[in-house]
């Protein structure tokens, strides 16, 4: 009997033929300033396939319609693809149910509902919610509105200097008065990648919800929701090489039923008379007026891309990149990684004592290199390493060793320039 040999890893990664994947994105084709487009900024958004770009142009140009409403033939076509698209997302993370899987404007609009819905309805005063020292303002902010509002209690998670978080530390903080527990998955500053399973375990022996900020995982890792049991997962589609303006909000369909609706209006209603207001069934109960439909659709059209190349081979291909790239930049003079987990994904964070990363991602901008400088949205972080910002790179499934070769031989001719 012949037994059939699983690809090794090398297998695997050899299939995976980046330049040809390049040429599915027509913007990697432009210049900048004379000099070949080097965009290593996928953390804050990534660039969309042709795929896509053809699948809005379809829409508009031969669906274009209302949603949920019109009996006419175009409001049946554009509600049939809005629903598929919903479908797609639910395979995607591997949900139950379409009815989990709720379109938003993105990560920051999911993560709001979650607070102003499921948080203003089980918080009160003396409550706490666990969040970590390494969150974006979205995972931050709405739980001060919501604290401040109720009197509870914001309790952070320490990290390490290495960028990870301190679990025996993260145990300690939970306590019978924790409501939930919101974490991100995958750092946009640091580029960790949180121990999310053991997080959730935790948080379910005392029976917390908890809420994944996963708006860097869903493009870098395979997301099984229901591996991870988590409550809620929120993620942006325009990081997942689709259009902007559309996110998901993921949550188990029984605490869906529980929950408020976030917003009122239409769509999201079953009957209304100016006495009382009925609700519409899950999802469309928290679907407030005219959603974002092309970009839904457009969203279920980057899942498809994203799927056909594999999410395994694309995070595969990142950890070569950022290896690579960690290897190199080390060798530049003075150069100081922000972020050394041991588990990491696709996002390198780098300062220099004398050299301002300002400085840094202009000069880099003349050399056609786009990287993101600043605190990244994570000011508490930037204060925990007592700077101000970082230059960051950002990887996606488009980018090659040959760029991270010119970034790092850009940051050498920054350096050459300053200390000159
Ligand atoms: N981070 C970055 O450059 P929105 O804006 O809603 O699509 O995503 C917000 C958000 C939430 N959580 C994490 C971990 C994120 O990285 C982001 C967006 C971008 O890092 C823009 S600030």
């Amino acid at each position: 009997m012949i037994v059939k040999q699983e690809p090794t890893v090398k297998e695997i990664k050899n299939t995976y033929d980046v330049y040809k994947i390049r040429e599915d994105f027509p913007i990697l084709k432009i210049k900048i300033r004379n000099k070949p487009l080097c965009y290593l900024d996928n953390a804050a958004t990534t660039q969309k396939p042709q795929q896509v770009l053809d699948t809005l142009n379809k829409y508009y140009t031969s669906m274009n319609s209302n949603i949920h409403r019109g009996v006419h033939y175009l409001s049946g076509v554009a509600t049939d693809a809005y629903e598929e698209a919903r479908i797609k997302v639910k395979n995607f993370i591997n949900a139950k149910s379409g009815k989990e899987i709720i379109f938003t404007r993105g990560t920051t609009e999911s993560i709001n509902l979650v607070a102003n819905s499921f948080g203003r309805s089980n918080v009160k005063e003396g409550d706490e919610i666990i969040i970590s020292n390494m969150e974006h303002h979205s995972n931050i902010v709405p739980w001060q509105f919501l604290c401040n509002e109720k009197k509870a209690k914001l309790k952070i998670i320490p990290i390490d200097d290495n960028g990870e978080i301190i679990f025996d530390e993260f145990l300690n903080l939970i306590s019978d008065k924790t409501k939930l527990i919101s974490v991100v998955y995958v750092s946009n500053s640091l580029g960790t990648v949180n121990p999310v399973k053991e997080i959730i375990e935790a948080a379910h022996k005392n029976n917390i919800p908890v809420l994944l900020d996963a708006a860097q995982s869903v493009n870098h890792l395979p997301v099984n929701v229901q591996k991870l049991d988590c409550e809620f997962l929120a993620f942006s589609g325009h990081k997942l090489y689709g259009p902007t303006g559309i996110g998901v909000l993921y949550a188990k369909e029984e605490i869906l039923k529980t929950m408020p609706p976030f917003m009122g209006g239409g769509d999201m209603i079953s009957k209304v008379t100016f006495e009382e207001t009925t609700f519409n069934e899950l999802p469309f109960k928290f679907e407030a007026g005219t959603s974002n439909i092309a970009g839904a659709i457009g969203l279920g059209s980057a899942i498809d891309y994203v799927t056909s190349k594999g999410i395994d081979k694309i995070a595969n291909h990142e950890a070569d990149l950022l290896e690579y790239a960690t290897v190199r930049l080390k060798e530049v003079p003075g150069l100081k990684i922000i972020g050394n987990a041991r588990q990491k994904s696709a996002v390198i964070s780098f300062i220099f004592d004398n050299i301002h990363p300002h400085d840094i991602g202009t000069f880099l901008d003349y050399e056609g290199v786009a990287i993101r400088t600043g605190h990244h949205c994570t000011q508490p972080l930037m204060q925990r390493y007592n700077i101000a910002a970082t230059s960051r790179a950002s990887f996606g499934l488009y980018n090659t060793i040959e760029e991270v070769d010119i970034l790092v031989d850009s940051v050498k001719r920054v350096i050459e320039v300053f200390n000159a």
